[in-house]
Formats: structure tokens, sequence, C-alpha cells
């Protein structure tokens, strides 16, 4: 039987003497990064497991030697060569018979943009590995540029104007790769969260996890309301919850209300939306036309759309 979750939580954090993550680093306030290493420690409990992570947010978190915020093996890499150092451990740990799951951290920037040749290299040859990119939607340890992850109508450090071109659909692109397993997590959403992390560490060949990734620095937002913000996300269909089996079987995990208020809230709530001064009825027939595609694709019945006055 499964151990419960979130009651679990604080007495693994206490009883492991090298926590994955441990406190007193140097993320902000509020940090989606922060939330999803703590739920991967409680998801990982006694597995052996090494980490690989390219330069991000993840990688500054180490903080200086001989000190460390990881309590696990972890190898700081490029970003062209994160998947494929990955891939390496794994085979030396399975030429050497360790149950070691190797699970390589990455930001949007590593993963949507400059390390996605050994990604998608790794993901086609099926390598034995979880990879897992916490998307804040922009190159956060770098000042908070734009990537490819960055949404449209978001203002970035590097543009004088809001980014017109949406987003790169990660998820579908990994599917594309007819790998094992791939998922996207909302981590306000703790269960399925720590669902979704141990199916991914247990299972073999290429997983791929994409988890949206509160930035309060990056987002201009509260540090406080990052758990509020994916909550709106999801369930105004912005952000969809869902696991892909081998790129064909698609299961749709939490059914939104496709509600324009709670979009509205989402994007009054960051101050990088505020220039394009972009609304729920912008971004709306583009999330519509992808819940069509998902609704398709997982064989579900299109349930009339609730509109909130
Ligand atoms: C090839 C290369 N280009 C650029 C950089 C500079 N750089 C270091 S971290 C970073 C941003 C990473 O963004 P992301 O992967 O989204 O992680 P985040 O900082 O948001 O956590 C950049 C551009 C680099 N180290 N190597
Ligand atoms: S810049 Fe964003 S992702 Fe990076 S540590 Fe701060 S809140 Fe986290
Ligand atoms: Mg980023």
């Amino acid at each position: 039987m499964d151990e419960p979750v979130l009651c679990g939580m604080a007495q693994t954090a206490l009883d492991r003497p090298d926590p994955l993550f441990r406190m007193g680093n140097t993320n902000c306030g509020g940090c989606g990064l922060s939330n999803l290493m703590q739920m991967l420690r409680h998801a990982v409990a006694d597995r052996r497991v090494q980490l690989v992570i390219p330069a991000c947010c993840g990688a500054v978190a180490a903080g200086t030697f001989p000190s460390s915020t990881y309590g696990v093996p972890t190898l700081m890499t490029t970003f062209a060569s994160a998947a494929a150092s990955a891939s390496g451990i794994a085979s030396v740990a399975q030429l050497n018979g360790e149950d070691t799951r190797v699970i390589c951290v990455a930001g949007d920037g590593g993963t949507y943009d400059i390390g996605f040749a050994t990604l998608s290299a790794a993901a086609e040859r099926n390598e034995d590995i979880l990879y897992i990119c916490y998307d804040n939607e922009i190159y956060g340890n770098t000042g908070g540029q734009r990537s490819s992850a960055t949404p449209a109508g978001a203002i970035t450090s590097n543009l004088s104007a809001a980014k017109t071109e949406q987003k790169k659909d990660i998820l579908a692109i990994m599917a594309a790769h007819r790998i094992p397993y791939a998922a996207s997590i909302s981590l306000a959403h703790a269960d399925d969260t720590v669902r979704k992390l141990r199916r991914a560490l247990d299972l073999k060949g290429f997983r791929f996890l994409h988890v949206l990734a509160p930035c309060p620095t990056g987002w201009k937002s509260e540090p406080a309301l990052g758990m509020e913000l994916l909550r709106l996300a999801v369930r105004s269909g912005l952000f969809p919850v869902l696991e892909i089996f081998d790129g064909r079987r698609h299961v749709i995990n939490i059914e939104p209300d496709f509600s324009d208020e709670a979009l509205d809230m989402y994007l009054s709530l960051q101050r990088r939306f505020q220039k394009s001064g972009i609304s729920a009825a912008d971004l709306r027939p583009a999330i519509d036309r992808h819940w069509q595609n998902l609704r398709q694709l997982s064989g579900r019945i299109v349930p009339a759309r609730r509109t909130v006055q």
C-alpha cells in the first residue's frame, strides 16, 4: 500500500540523515523549484538516486564547496551535456548492477532551448533516466530573459515589448519521441505530484516530467501566491495536467472548469503581464483549440464549457 502523501512528508524530511534538498539554500522565497525538490525528496524516500543538473537556479542553489544543498551525489553540467551525462551515469550504474535512479533536473532554458539536442537524442535512445523540467518560463538565474517557454503576453528583462509567440508544447514534443512516460505536474496538487514522481522514479526507460514552477522574481508575483497561481492555471485550462504513455495513450488527470475569471486572476496577479494588458479573452481561443486536441487524443467526450459570469 502507498504510504500517505502529505502527513508523511515532515517525518521523511526529519528522518533522512542526508535529505535530497536541504534547507538554507539560496533560492528566492516562494520558488517553485524549492517546492518541487521538497516533493521529490518525499517521493524518492529510500531509493538510491543521482542528480544531474545543468546551469540553472537549481545549480546555483547547490551553494559553495564543501557545503551543498544536495544530500545525494549531484553532477553539475553544461546545458548541452546534461541528458548525455545522465545517460552515461545510468549506463555505468546498470553495468555495475546498481539500483540507482538517475534524475536530470533542468530549467526551461536548458530543456526547451539550449540542451534540447542531447535531450532529444537521449529520449530517442530511450535511455533509462528521469528528466524533470521545472518551467519558470524564463532564464531565471541570468536575470529573467525570454525562453521559448515564455508565454505570449509576458514581458521579460530582455524584451522591449511583450512576447507575441506562444510557448512551445514541450510535453507533446517529448511524447512524440514515443517515450514510456511523459506527464505534466501542478505542484499545487500534491497527491497527483507525488504519485507521478513515484511512478516516474520506478518506470524504466526515458521518463519526462514537465513542472510549471512559480518564480516570484521573474513573474513579478507575491511569493506566497505561487500555489494559488498554479491552481488558477489548472482550473482555467491554461495548464493541462495529464499523462502520456508510450507517446500514445493520453490520460487527463485534472478536469478544469475553464473559468475565464480564474484566467484573468492568474494574469492580474503577475506584473509580467501588466504591460501587454493580455486577458482571458485573448488566450481562450488557443486554450480551447489545445483542449479539443487533448480530448481527441484521450478519447474523452468534450463537455460543454462552463462560463463564469
Ligand atoms: C551555452 C550557454 N549559454 C548560456 C549560458 C548562460 N546561462 C546560464 S544559466 C542560464 C539560464 C537558464 O535558464 P533555465 O534553464 O530556464 O533555468 P533557470 O535559470 O530559469 O532556473 C543561462 C542563459 C550558459 N551557461 N551556457
Ligand atoms: S529566480 Fe525564480 S526560479 Fe530562480 S531561485 Fe528565484 S524564484 Fe526560484
Ligand atoms: Mg527557467
